[in-house]
């Protein structure tokens, strides 16, 4: 049995030590790389084999428990059903096989309507001042302290099997474990929704997903029935530029926002409240990638963004994000020309600062990826004392939504007591029973009163209160003259951005509309450009080659010209001051200069950046000095679109090699057409030219000729992108 060595172990074994120490003289034999899964340990196991039957089976021994049923009955034969001779029928007699077979047959749950494909990871919440004037919520009380937390991210329409870098909203879920029970933030990596009301969900999710008739496509907007609805929901218009803008194709989780999205309250112990919006700053700084990268990424590793907060966590590179509130009281709300019940609207940072109050790092992966990511059941409603809710439409809808779809996704209401859900402060109540109850509460007592003098009571002084706003009117289905204005704030955001992301957008709606069959739609978009850039209106109408122009969508309050730009709005503007936590991707062939290679290896790692070699076969190659260095990749299997920058260092016949390599050549063509940035040594021209003629003349290109060269390529780097070129 072969158990081949996994990448991680390849790239452990990469900065465990420096390449010129590990290098060897001979390529590694098959036998040293024999062992189980080493992703979490480390370690290889050889299992304990052993003859039987004439059969090489796993058996228990030192090493291994003795493996049972679900009775706990010790298994004796793991390898064949009971049958009737060697050649006869099965025995329906034979538990053991009926056992693990219904089990197997009901191992899948209900994937989540949306938000289907996600990834999780656990780490904690630390704040950094005491919060007491604002809020009595615990977690936020004392400086320092540490509360549990466990995050989940998502792609909203795709299903669980769904690519990575589909264009789309990332969820952003923060469960807190605090010490009054579990608070859980379910935000989104974009600050506004698409309606205004929970009502339209449904609506606005059927439009998404898959076409109802043909089911497909899968994991895209770019379809008519998305298009068809949002051009008849002119309140989508502003989340429309968030999700045309490179924040919906993030390069990784570890480099995007979070927003909480709704206005929420905090509340202090007196009852005061303050209006607040959550926001997650991540202190690896923002970065996206174009949408030709994420198209190829998505065939190159559909498993891009879980592999690489997976591989992070485990090489020690924890992610980090500050929690920022924007606090604003009652009079800011109503001298505020928007709603702030309104989930379409933003409050522009530079209206009210985001104050940093903390940090979230995550640092452990989970054990198990059904039974923590996928059993973890986010609810709305889940908030703690000091913390409280908002009037937004959307938000008291979602307080009824998330409940009821854990009930139906995990089966029975006892879903909070399983590991992932379970707060971690002690849990007091009468609810009782249910399927899959694991509790075993004793005594006689189960209802509140009781003279018994058992169980627990309230406590007004400790426990939730609603905060007691005042509220009154009439039963009536409408929306507050307020809501009314939806293309202001669509027109700021798509002004705050630079040119580079202005024309992002333009061609994302354009690639989009182009797959949208019906004309007129495709019209109607384009009417509503009008109302938030008529620039922008022409160069998308021109991209599809409209017949004609449409009139601007009849609008019920005019966009307001005078709103400034938001530079808060911008990646590019907010981009990393470094290049930590990015990847290059070094090509090398045999005869690889080991000293220039040591050296860009050196400056990479540095700058807290880490290096995939990439060379012809996965085996690895021998360097100049004669010593066997081992790759990450296959040229072919590491294209690239999977590394933020990249360098060249094949040797003179490497490079001719290289040259006449098709994959090689697109792993050039593309990381130029990409902006990124690339290093190469003196033989890699040619190839470098084959990609793209006179492409050496690029800033986004460096030659390592001197020491210092690889310092050079790293600070360019650390603008992500040559933009310029
Ligand atoms: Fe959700 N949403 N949502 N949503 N949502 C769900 O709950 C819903 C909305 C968000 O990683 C579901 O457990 C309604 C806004 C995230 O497990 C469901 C409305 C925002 C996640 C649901 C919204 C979100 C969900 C599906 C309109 C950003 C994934 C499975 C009123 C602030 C959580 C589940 C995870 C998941 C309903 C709108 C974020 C059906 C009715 C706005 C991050 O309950």
């Amino acid at each position: 049995m072969f158990f081949p060595v996994r990448p991680f172990f390849a790239i452990a074994l990469l900065f465990a030590l420096p390449i010129a120490t590990h290098a060897q003289t001979q390529p590694p034999k098959g036998g040293e790389t024999k062992g189980q899964d080493v992703r979490a340990t480390g370690k290889s196991k050889v299992p304990n084999v052993a003859d039987n039957d004439n059969q090489r089976e796993q058996q228990a021994g030192d090493e291994n428990a003795v493996m049972t049923t679900q009775q706990g009955i010790p298994v004796g034969n793991h390898q064949n059903s009971l049958k009737l001779g060697t050649r006869g029928p099965t025995l329906l007699e034979d538990f053991q096989l009926r056992e693990k077979i219904f089990h197997f047959d009901h191992e899948r749950i209900p994937e989540r309507v949306v938000h289907a494909r996600g990834f999780g990871a656990h780490g904690y919440y630390e704040n950094y001042e005491s919060l007491a004037e604002i809020t009595r919520a615990d977690i936020f009380q004392r400086a320092g302290e540490k509360t549990p937390a466990f995050v989940r991210f998502s792609t909203v329409a795709g299903s669980a099997g769904s690519p990575d870098l589909a264009r789309d909203v990332r969820g952003f879920a923060v469960k807190l474990y605090s010490q009054q029970g579990n608070w859980d933030i379910v935000g989104n990596n974009i600050p506004v929704f698409f309606i205004q009301d929970a009502i339209k969900f449904p609506d606005l999710i059927h439009a998404a997903k898959p076409e109802p008739d043909s089911g497909f496509p899968q994991a895209q907007t770019a379809h008519d029935n998305f298009w068809d609805f949002i051009s008849l929901t002119p309140e989508s218009m502003h989340m429309i530029m968030w999700i045309m803008s490179d924040r919906t194709i993030p390069r990784s989780l570890r480099f995007m926002e979070g927003f909480g999205v709704h206005t929420f309250r905090l509340v202090k112990t007196d009852g005061k409240s303050t209006f607040v919006k959550f926001h997650w700053k991540p202190k690896q700084g923002l970065q996206s990638v174009t949408w030709n990268e994420a198209v190829k990424i998505n065939g190159a590793d559909p498993d891009y963004h879980r592999r690489d907060l997976w591989t992070s966590i485990k090489a020690g590179n924890f992610p980090e994000w500050e929690l920022g509130l924007q606090l604003f009281d009652d009079k800011f709300a109503d001298q505020f020309g928007f709603d702030i019940l309104d989930s379409t609207k933003l409050i522009p940072e530079e209206l009210v600062p985001v104050r940093i109050v903390g940090r979230l790092v995550l640092d452990r992966t989970v054990d198990n990826f059904f039974a923590e990511t996928e059993q973890v059941a986010f609810c709305t409603q889940n908030i703690v004392p000091g913390v409280d809710f908002t009037n937004d439409p959307l938000l008291q809808g979602r307080n009824f939504s998330y409940l009821d779809t854990q009930l139906k996704r995990l089966g029975s209401p006892n879903f909070t007591n399983i590991p992932i859900n379970a707060p971690r402060c002690p849990i007091h109540n009468f609810q009782r029973d249910g399927h899959m109850t694991v509790t075993n509460p004793k005594g006689r007592v189960n209802y509140e009163p009781n003279s018994w003098g058992g169980g627990p009571s309230e406590s007004p002084a400790k426990g939730f209160q609603s905060y007691p706003a005042q509220e009154e009117g009439t039963k009536q289905r409408t929306r507050s003259e307020k809501f009314a204005d939806h293309y202001s704030q669509a027109r700021q955001f798509f002004i705050s951005q630079t040119p580079v992301e202005q024309e992002h957008i333009s061609s994302a709606l354009v690639f989009e509309l182009s797959k949208v069959q019906r004309v007129d739609i495709r019209s109607s978009i384009v009417s509503h450009l009008m109302n938030i850039d008529s620039n922008l209106a022409k160069t998308v109408a021109s991209g599809l080659r409209l017949p004609e122009m449409p009139n601007a969508a009849k609008a019920l309050k005019a966009t307001r010209m005078d709103i400034e730009p938001s530079p808060a709005l911008s990646m590019i503007k907010n981009g990393p001051k470094n290049f930590a936590g990015r990847t290059v991707g070094i090509l090398i062939t045999d005869g690889v200069d080991v000293q220039k290679l040591n050296q860009l290896v050196d400056a990479i790692k540095e700058e807290n950046a880490s290096v995939k070699l990439i060379a012809p076969q996965v085996g690895g190659v021998k360097g100049n000095d004669g010593k066997w260095i081992t790759a990450d990749e296959k040229i072919g299997g590491g294209p690239s679109v999977l590394y933020d920058a990249v360098a060249l260092l094949p040797s003179k016949e490497g490079a001719v090699l290289m040259a006449a390599d098709s994959a090689a050549r697109d792993f050039v063509a593309d990381a130029l057409a990409h902006r990124k940035f690339i290093a190469y040594g003196e033989f890699a021209k040619e190839l470098l030219e084959k990609a793209n003629a006179n492409s050496t003349n690029r800033s986004q290109v460096v030659l390592l000729d001197q020491s210092n060269s690889s310092q050079t390529f790293i600070t360019k780097c650390r603008s992500l992108r040559s933009w310029a070129d």
